[in-house]
Order: C-alpha cells, then structure tokens, then sequence
C-alpha cells in the first residue's frame, strides 16, 4: 500500500489544528499507521531539508520546523503521495485554494502550517528518516472496501 510522510507544522500544533488535519485525511480514507509528537533536532531538520540547502530561506526554515513540536504521521492508502499534496493546497497559502489545508488556514509561505512528500521518491525517503519500522503499524481497516 502506498504511504507518504505528513507531518503538522509547529505553527499548526500551536494553533490547534492538528485535530483537524488528522481529521481530513481519516474522512477522505486513507489510513493512520503512525504518528508521534515531537521535538525536531537540527541535524534531522537538516537532512529532511536538504534539497533546499542553498536557498536564502534555509537558515529561517530550520529555525522554525525546530522551535517548537510537529506532529509526525505515516498516512496509507491508494495515490496517498499526490492527494495529500491536492489536500495541502499550493506551498504559498496566498495561491492555495480554499477547501485546501493552507488555503483554510494559512497566511504567509514560512508558516505553512502543513508537510506532505512530494513525489515516490520523497516519501521513501522521508519515511525512514522519520519513522523507524517498528513504529509504522499495518493493520486492516475493514472499511477500506467503501471508498
Ligand atoms: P513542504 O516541503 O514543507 O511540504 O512544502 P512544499 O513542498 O510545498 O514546498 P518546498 O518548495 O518544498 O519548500 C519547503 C518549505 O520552505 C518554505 N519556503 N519558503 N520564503 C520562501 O520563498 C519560501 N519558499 C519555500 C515553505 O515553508 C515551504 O513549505
Ligand atoms: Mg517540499
């Protein structure tokens, strides 16, 4: 089953809004099989980053994924990776549709409240820099034959 790594902002966790990103994705289908609060280190904001290691905002976006808790998750389900990305909504909230996360609750693009991999490759990628094996469940969700 495709998975993809999301992970809820420190904005997002300090503005409450964790329950509601959690709660969009469980109402589209798809299926929790890992999550965990925490503290970002600077070597795994880092490494998480690291395509974006020569753009001037690098300083200033590592501050910030490490000031405060995210919310980690492992979403699963058909086409995961490219939904969640629609469900997201454009990188600069300014552009994103309303109905999207960022376009309903976002404002500026440093404070975009909301991660999601970006391609197959990213996923994989991301996974296991964030999660170890043990803590991405597989179970059956009896309910996956209605959508
Ligand atoms: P993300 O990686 O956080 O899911 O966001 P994304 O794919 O939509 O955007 P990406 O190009 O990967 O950029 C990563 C994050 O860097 C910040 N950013 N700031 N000041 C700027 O011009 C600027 N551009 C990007 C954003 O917070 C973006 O989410
Ligand atoms: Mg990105």
């Amino acid at each position: 089953m495709e998975k993809t790594f999301i992970m809820v902002k420190p904005d997002g966790v300090q503005r409450g809004l964790v329950g509601e990103i959690v709660a969009r994705f469980e109402k589209k289908g798809y299926q929790l099989v890992g999550a965990k609060l925490m503290h970002v280190s600077r070597d795994l904001a880092e490494a998480h980053y690291a395509e974006h290691k020569e753009r001037p905002f690098f300083g200033e976006l590592v501050d910030f994924i490490t000031s405060s808790p995210v919310f980690a998750m492992v979403w699963a389900g058909e086409g995961v990776i490219g939904t969640a990305r629609h469900m997201m909504g454009k990188t600069n909230p300014k552009e994103a549709d309303l109905g999207t996360i960022r376009g309903d609750f976002g404002i500026s693009v440093g404070m975009n409240i909301v991660h999601g991999s970006d391609s197959a490759e990213s996923a994989e990628r991301e996974l296991s820099l964030w999660f170890k094996e043990e803590e991405v469940a597989s179970y059956e969700k009896t309910l996956n034959r209605w959508v």
